[in-house]
């Protein structure tokens, strides 16, 4: 179940590599001797014990809620959305503010795979091949300043590309925040790619948080600012149900959702249900960030 272990982690370039061969010998005798059930075995990648979601499924089953509340339609509806050129602006207690390109980002921080189980709030899993680098670099290159103690995200606000922003009912921008000491946990990365490619819309192109040990509303897509803070940001979900979505938002089987019990999620692909684990499973890592903090207080 060790699926952040350095083994699993492959250059970028590497993979792409790797499949471009894989993609090549399929054209040529080794298909022949393959049979489809080998074949279909050959396209699912392992990550230890679990299955990777696949790639149709991570594209196509997306909570996206600027371009609508329905998954299945989030995808359709962000195919135009622009992506490119694009800038994070990163401010407010650091020494060295500064806005960087997504691009530049990309070729000084080197984006390399990690997979990560994410645990959606609603009680659904996948298991992907992220792209991306530790928040810990960006916060390096500005310096936080001994005040900061809190990361506040924004993400793009453009009615124009993006219909869900005319749901009054919520207070647009997104916005999510993150303490800093776990922004600094290595767990902790900013994405570009899924399975070796570009995000695409759906997914928070260019560029969108992966927190895995948290629920996956955390997760906030095509970010364009981060600002250090003293005090804990207000969060779009926060805001819209205190009651049900607290700023920590760790994943926990034992407090429920007021509407729903979190004791299990059902992974996209699979039948069975699981039983959903502490921190997602990566407590080892984590749990010591909230020691002497009562977790269902700060939920
Ligand atoms: N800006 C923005 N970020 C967001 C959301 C959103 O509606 N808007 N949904 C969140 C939720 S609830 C989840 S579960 C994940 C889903 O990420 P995925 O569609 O890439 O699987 O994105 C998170 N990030
Ligand atoms: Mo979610």
């Amino acid at each position: 179940m060790k699926t952040t272990h350095p083994d699993a982690v492959t250059p970028q370039k590497l993979y792409q590599n790797r499949r471009s061969f894989l993609k090549t010998a399929g054209n040529g005798l080794l298909a022949a001797a393959l049979t489809p059930a080998l074949l279909l075995k050959a396209g699912r990648r392992m990550a230890g014990e679990e299955t990777l979601t696949p790639y149709e499924d991570i594209t196509h089953y997306n909570n996206y809620y600027e371009f609508s509340t329905d998954k299945v339609r989030v995808a359709k509806l962000a195919r135009n959305f622009t992506t490119a050129p694009w800038e994070v602006s990163v401010t407010g207690l650091v020494d060295k503010p500064a806005t960087f390109s997504v691009a530049d980002l990309v070729e000084k921080f080197r984006p390399e795979e990690r997979i990560y189980r994410l645990r959606c709030v609603e009680a659904w899993s996948m298991v992907i091949p992220w792209a991306g680098f530790p928040l810990s670099r960006l916060l390096q290159e500005v310096a936080p300043t001994s005040e900061a103690r809190y990361l506040k995200f924004v993400t793009v606000h453009r009615p124009s590309e993006m219909p869900g922003l005319s749901n009054k009912w919520y207070d647009w921008p997104y916005v999510e925040g993150l303490r800093l000491d776990e922004a600094m946990n290595d767990l902790a990365i900013l994405a570009t790619g899924i399975y070796a490619k570009d995000l695409l819309p759906q997914n928070g192109a260019p560029v969108r948080l992966v927190v895995p040990w948290k629920y996956g509303f955390k997760s906030i897509k095509s970010i364009v600012s981060i600002e250090l803070v003293k005090r804990q940001p207000t969060s779009l979900w926060m805001a819209a149900a205190p009651r049900e979505y607290g700023f920590y938002a760790n994943v926990n089987p034992d407090v429920s959702h007021p509407r729903w019990s979190q004791a299990s999620e059902r992974r996209i692909g699979e039948f069975r249900r699981r039983r959903t684990v502490p921190f997602n499973g990566y407590g080892d890592q984590v749990a010591s960030l909230y020691e002497g903090m009562d977790l269902r207080a700060n939920f």
